[in-house]
């Protein structure tokens, strides 16, 4: 990963006399590191390139956002890359892609929504960057992960993995690839969002879970972090993982299914928060979609999970047998407790 000789050059490369090193906890993507230098702290990253096939892209996108915002918007909080002494944001050692962030001083991030204000904080934080974003040309921007939530593609995946994928495996996921079968008109709701002439796509975040929002002290929402996958996309994507990972006051990696529920207030301090943002800038369709994007979005990432599954775990991994057929039943039962709270 990042050894003595890699830290070297990016030590050099960003002009630091001395680093320390603090391993932090983060998403299950990209490796990161919280860097000491001088007094200044740092995070910095080695971009995952089995999933971000080309990192110069997304250095590209985020240099555009944050000319965009630097001048329609001064004063926003957006978290874009450091340059090294060479001016560039973008460091490539042996085919390993780093960059590096600001840590933000006094900001924190939360793994669980433990209070309907950190929802809405949240919600208003993602809902404020698509808005802000609106007279930036969205199809600008570099697919850094094309088809990503093409909800159509991933159903064709997920098929695929059943003629193809681990026999033995499809045993034990029977329950859940039955339900999900059995759910498809998601996906026909889905395509018939998409072709209607007043769905608009707009700068999109992709990834809304609460890890990528920083609060201050008093739990003030103050940027969204994580930028890889913004690109252009429907509010869909958005607002939906939010009611996916902030409606449950547990995560996706819950084994104890009981604890798997929907919160109702949740779920209202989330649209709130957003619209409070983005209430001038969605259609009326749109906004009777509201609810559909977490159905969708669940549904989603049940099936991406149960697809690795049946692939032997060669994209998220697996920290003990079973784990993504666990997360995939977790998310299974946060869709039937959604539909059920928002019917
Ligand atoms: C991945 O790396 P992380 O944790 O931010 C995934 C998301 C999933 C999420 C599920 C690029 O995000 O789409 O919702 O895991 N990101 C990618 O935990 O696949
Ligand atoms: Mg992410």
């Amino acid at each position: 990963m990042m050894d003595e000789k890699t830290l070297g050059i990016i030590k050099k490369a960003y002009g630091w006399n001395e680093m320390q090193i603090v391993p932090v906890h983060s998403g299950l993507i990209n490796t990161t590191l919280k860097v000491m230098v001088s007094g200044h702290t740092y995070l910095l990253q080695q971009v995952n390139t089995h999933v971000f096939h080309h990192p110069a892209q997304i250095d590209e996108n985020l240099g555009m956002l944050a000319d965009h915002l630097h001048k329609q918007a001064a004063g926003y909080l957006f978290t874009a890359p450091v340059a090294m002494t060479d001016g560039k944001t973008l460091l490539v050692i042996d085919n390993r892609y780093y960059r590096v962030f600001n840590w933000i001083a006094g900001s924190h991030t939360i793994d669980v929504v433990n209070e309907p204000g950190q929802a809405y904080e949240a919600s208003r934080q993602f809902g404020q960057f698509t808005a802000l974003l609106k007279g930036f040309d969205a199809e600008q921007l570099h697919l850094s992960l094309p088809d990503f939530h093409n909800l159509s593609l991933r159903y064709r995946q997920f098929e695929a993995a059943l003629q193809n994928g681990n026999n033995e495996r499809m045993q034990a996921a029977k329950d859940a690839i039955v339900y999900l079968q059995s759910t498809i008109d998601i996906v026909k709701r889905y395509e018939s969002f998409i072709g209607h002439p007043d769905a608009k796509k707009r700068v999109t975040h992709h990834d809304t879970k609460i890890s990528n929002v920083l609060f201050n002290g008093q739990d003030k929402g103050l940027c969204v972090i994580d930028l890889d996958t913004v690109m252009p996309g429907y509010f869909l994507s958005d607002v939906g993982d939010m009611f996916r990972t902030y409606s449950c006051p547990v995560s996706e990696e819950e084994k104890n299914l009981e604890l798997v529920m929907v919160r109702k207030d949740f779920i209202q301090a989330i649209e709130k928060g957003y619209l409070s943002a983005m209430d001038d800038e969605l259609s009326q369709f749109e906004k009777d979609h509201l609810y559909f994007g977490g159905e969708m979005l669940i549904y989603m990432q049940a099936i991406r999970f149960v697809t690795d599954y049946l692939n032997n775990d060669i994209y998220y991994g697996s920290r003990y047998p079973g784990h993504n057929l666990v997360r995939t039943e977790n998310q299974v039962r946060l869709l039937e407790g959604f539909q059920e709270a928002i019917r």
